[in-house]
């Protein structure tokens, strides 16, 4: 595409909005910077920029005769695709990309892409690592934190791009095609933004769609909806299951994590040579080689990084010990499955923080969980009255309500004893509270150790 005298739209100023709009500078387009948050500040938009040159910045409210001058717009994964100004967009008959659908068509080199409700952070950082062992030139990049298209203007035919696709990047893609890819699980999240689950499952499908048939997407095959699925790929399966031997794919033996393929069995790692807890993170592990594999790592070389990996920041993070009462800060359970893994990996008696911004999702199979590992629960947040009905319908009674994370800190600290666990696993998103779940995470961490 040749970007010179080409205008684009540039659809929110966050993370995306602003790794959109280097790149696009870079590649020589013409920059308009939208935002819908009144509160932004010019200013701060263009400080942020590498090269602030002849763009644009609008806040507020966009006009048609904008909307009529650009030739496309790149729109940032938080803004949801039928938001009011979207649509005016899209009935003006310009296009809409991702910004990861930007980076994409810019990029060069191999490409692994992982989405999942839950586990993509800890599976993109573990095959990041996997690739550095191997490969010289390895980006790690998405909704991990770091947007595609900062890479995307650097990257050459020998980039390993590794990237974490979030169901709200998939929305917006067109030809994004990753040589590997792979879809951990499927549980209910982000509805509010997808509405049911049959259109969250076909977006995070799509992640395999314009792969070739010799293109692996690499599946679990205890995830129910992954399986009915499948039948509908056209493209090579990687099969990885922790409950069952696979004659093709990696699976759990005992402690041993083996890769069976053509008729050839061989142990990769075992469940003793990793600092990771818990089941979901042995799927992870395994799901991690599927992809390395594929994207032509020895196997000497994979086994190696996985034994050097350490757990990611916020995910069943251990904080520290007071009075014998263990604090574990799990802020990136923003959804109930995720969080119900970090209740299924307490040992002790449990007081939990949860409670957040409300995605519109049942909170009944989480609330089954709590008995027996969790004696009081501590809620905040817009789904604090939505979760206390739902666990009182399973007779769980001993609940908490607070107003601040500071308050919930404080009620678990008076209400610990001795051989006690408090866990923040809040089986929701901290907006409307905080930016994002790290600030949630960091100040939970930081209430804890205050004293
Ligand atoms: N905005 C509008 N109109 C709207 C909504 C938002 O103008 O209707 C503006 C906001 O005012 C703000 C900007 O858009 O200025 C924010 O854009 P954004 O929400 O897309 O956030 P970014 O900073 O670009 O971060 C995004 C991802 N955020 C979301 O998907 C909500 C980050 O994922 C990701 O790390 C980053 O891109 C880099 O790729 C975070 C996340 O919570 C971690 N992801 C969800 C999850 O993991 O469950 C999907």
């Amino acid at each position: 595409m040749d970007w010179k005298n080409k205008k684009v739209l540039v659809a929110g100023s966050g993370k995306s909005g602003i790794g959109a709009a280097d790149l696009l500078k870079k590649v020589g387009a013409d920059i308009v910077i939208y935002d819908g948050n009144e509160k932004i500040n010019k200013d701060d938009v263009l400080a942020k920029l590498q090269n602030a040159d002849n763009v644009e910045v609008i806040i507020g409210e966009l006009s048609k005769e904008v909307i009529n001058s650009v030739d496309l717009m790149i729109l940032s994964p938080g803004i949801a695709i039928d938001a009011p100004f979207v649509n005016e967009v899209r009935d003006a008959g310009v296009p809409i990309w991702g910004e990861v659908e930007l980076a994409y068509v810019i990029s060069k080199g191999k490409l692994a892409a992982i989405t999942g409700t839950n586990g993509k952070t800890t599976t993109t950082a573990l095959v990041g690592e996997i690739m550095a062992a191997y490969y010289k030139d390895v980006k790690v990049v998405g909704n991990i934190g770091n947007p595609y298209t900062t890479t995307a203007f650097e990257a050459t035919d020998d980039t390993v791009t590794v990237a974490e696709i979030s169901s709200f990047q998939l929305e917006t893609i067109h030809t994004f095609k990753p040589d590997v890819s792979a879809v951990l699980n499927i549980t209910p999240d982000h509805l509010n933004r997808h509405y049911t689950m049959e259109c969250y499952t076909n977006v995070k499908m799509s992640i395999a769609k314009n792969q070739d048939e010799n293109q692996p997407v690499i599946l679990n095959y205890e995830d129910e909806i992954l399986r009915k699925y499948a039948p509908k790929l056209h493209n090579k399966i990687i099969w990885f299951s922790s409950k069952q031997e696979l004659e093709n794919g990696i699976y759990l033996e005992g402690k041993n994590i083996i890769y069976s393929h053509d008729g050839e069995k061989e142990i990769i790692t075992t469940t003793e040579d990793t600092t990771l807890v818990g089941i979901h993170n042995v799927e992870n592990i395994m799901a991690a080689i599927g992809i390395s594999i594929s994207m032509g790592v020895p196997n000497d070389v994979i086994k190696k990084a996985i034994r050097k990996f350490k757990a990611v920041e916020h995910r069943i993070e251990y904080v520290t010990t007071i009075d014998d009462v263990i604090y574990y800060n799990d802020s990136k359970g923003t959804n109930t499955d995720a969080s119900v893994k970090a209740i299924q990996a307490m040992t002790r008696p449990t007081i939990l923080i949860a409670g957040g911004y409300d995605k519109k999702v049942s909170f009944d199979d989480w609330a089954k969980e709590l008995k027996g590992k969790v004696k009081c629960l501590v809620l905040l947040g817009q789904t604090s009255n939505q979760i206390a009905e739902t666990v009182r319908k399973y007779g769980f009674e001993n609940i908490i309500f607070t107003e601040s994370l500071e308050e919930a800190v404080e009620e678990c600290r008076k209400n610990a004893e001795s051989g006690d666990a408090v866990l923040l696993s809040p089986a929701c998103a901290s907006w409307g509270m905080f930016d994002n779940y790290e600030q949630r995470g960091n100040m939970f961490k930081e209430l804890v150790l205050k004293k």
